[in-house]
């Protein structure tokens, strides 16, 4: 086993160095990131491994604050007729008294920077080329360690790419990575390792090993996350509750099945966050927005579904096109004959047995609760979006998530999945219902269908 590659990650105060180590790391309690200047204070490391082999050292460092200053005195160490180089220099600064007192957080950096392989300049990319920032670069060329500009913040329409770019070929870095730690770009992680692989020759194996490996866990995680909302909407979809056809009753069984569904979304949500390494306060099921920043607090609200542009009354119309009729639809929930109805032009008739007994309930003064496919599609929308959301967020960002309008057709207006038809004449797929049976092969089945649909 060697060594793990060793970088450190420096540049001016608050230009998000702390904030590139939490996305890189995926760990939103890295460090401490504030809007402040000054806030991280000692150098703190994280490691990237892969199967267990440290692959990968991050360090992160106080932030630059006083370059001008410090080059100037570095540049005054020299004695008459002495012409140090770089390194020596900064070794001859790093054992005075001034590298304890004035110019401790610089001399932190510095040592960091001398003991690792290269460092990363994190730049904040709207901010204008200012000759701190050039004196700055100047006194980590000091150390002679490869350093690789990151242009930071290039997600903001503030950003002076251009300049910068031209800026850092003139002192010689014409090498460089656009990142934004808040909102990541897809393929930013991969061209930083990449960009390092050309200036480290000798960590390319390794650094080609943690890009497969973060390719294989971005893949693994969609599979992952695809298979949560399927058995949402499995679950759903299974939904079948019996009611008594008596106005109390089917009110409080109205309440209760929308109070669940509720809770089996935001399992869903907290499910998915936790997968993506988010935490759980990041989103909020009840409080994901839709369309335009408005705000949609209720999945069974009428305007939620008509915000999303979800066809309203799929089941009433379902419902009507078997001849079933239907009794009544309930926001969302369809109380009746609609959830046979749909089970019979899903094709997926159960056994005779089964089916005359719920038409004898029926009979009997039994109706059953069902899910409405309005809500389904909303369901699956909803959590599509924020695994797409999830997919671009850094583990930088401190914000909570906001959801764009879904500009899909499929799940808004299409026909359903197969998976889900055949679902609505199972209820003992449904973890929402008593006697769940949810280990069942046909289920799994059906389960994996719905994931290759996602
Ligand atoms: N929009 C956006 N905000 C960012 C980005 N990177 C950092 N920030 C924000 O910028 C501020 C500073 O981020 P930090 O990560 O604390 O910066 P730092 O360089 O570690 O700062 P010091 O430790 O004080 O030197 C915080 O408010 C971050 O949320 C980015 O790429 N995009
Ligand atoms: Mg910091």
């Amino acid at each position: 086993m060697t060594e793990p590659l060793k970088l450190a990650v420096v540049g001016h105060t608050n230009v998000g160095k702390t904030s590139l180590l939490r996305t890189l790391t995926r760990d939103v309690g890295f460090g401490e990131v504030s809007h402040r200047p000054s806030t991280t204070r000692h150098v703190e490391g994280a490691r990237l491994s892969v199967d267990g082999e440290p692959l990968l050292e991050l360090y992160d460092t106080p932030g630059l604050e006083d370059a001008i200053a410090l080059l100037d005195y570095l540049e005054r160490l020299e004695r008459p007729g002495e012409r140090l180089d770089g390194p020596a220099r900064l070794e001859r600064f790093l054992q005075g008294s001034e590298a304890r007192q004035r110019f401790e957080q610089e001399a932190k950096v510095l040592r960091q920077l001398l003991a690792s392989n290269a460092g990363l300049y994190v730049i904040d990319a709207r901010e204008p080329v200012l000759a701190k920032y050039r004196d700055e670069l100047e006194v980590l060329a000091g150390c002679g360690k490869p350093l690789l500009p990151v242009l930071n913040f290039v997600a903001s329409p503030q950003h002076r790419e251009p300049e910068w770019r031209e800026a850092l070929a003139r002192l010689g870095l014409h090498a460089l990575v656009r990142f934004d730690s808040v909102a990541p770009p897809e393929d930013g992680e991969r061209r930083l390792y990449e960009s390092l692989a050309l200036l480290l020759e000798d960590a390319g194996p390794a650094l080609r090993r943690l890009i497969d490996d973060q390719q294989a866990q971005r893949l693994a995680r969609r599979h992952s996350g695809k298979r949560l909302i399927a058995e949402l909407l499995l679950d759903c979809a299974a939904c079948r509750r019996g009611v008594v056809a008596e106005p109390a009753a089917e009110a409080q069984a109205i309440a209760a099945l929308r109070h669940d569904v509720r809770q089996r979304e935001q399992r869903c949500v907290e499910a998915l966050l936790k997968l993506y390494a988010f935490r759980r306060e990041d989103a909020n099921a009840g409080d994901l927005p839709l369309l335009d920043g408005r705000w949609g607090d209720d999945l069974f609200n009428p305007e939620t579904l008509k915000l999303l542009g979800v066809r309203l009354g799929g089941g009433v119309a379902a419902g009507a096109a078997a001849g079933a009729g239907v009794d009544l639809l309930v926001g969302g929930l369809t109380l009746g004959a609609a959830a046979l109805a749909g089970a019979i032009a899903g094709g997926a008739l159960q056994t005779a047995r089964n089916y005359g007994s719920r038409l004898m309930g029926k009979l009997k003064g039994q109706r059953e609760l069902t899910v409405d496919d309005t809500v389904l599609r909303l369901l699956a929308l909803r959590q599509q979006q924020l695994m797409v959301a999830l997919e671009g967020r850094g583990h930088a960002a401190q914000d909570s998530i906001r959801l764009k309008a879904p500009d899909e057709k499929a799940w808004r207006e299409g026909k359903l999945p197969e998976a889900l038809s055949k679902a609505r004449a199972h209820p003992q797929w449904s973890t929402l219902n008593p006697g769940a049976k949810v280990n069942q092969a046909e289920r799994q089945e059906q389960l994996d269908a719905l994931v290759e649909e996602l």
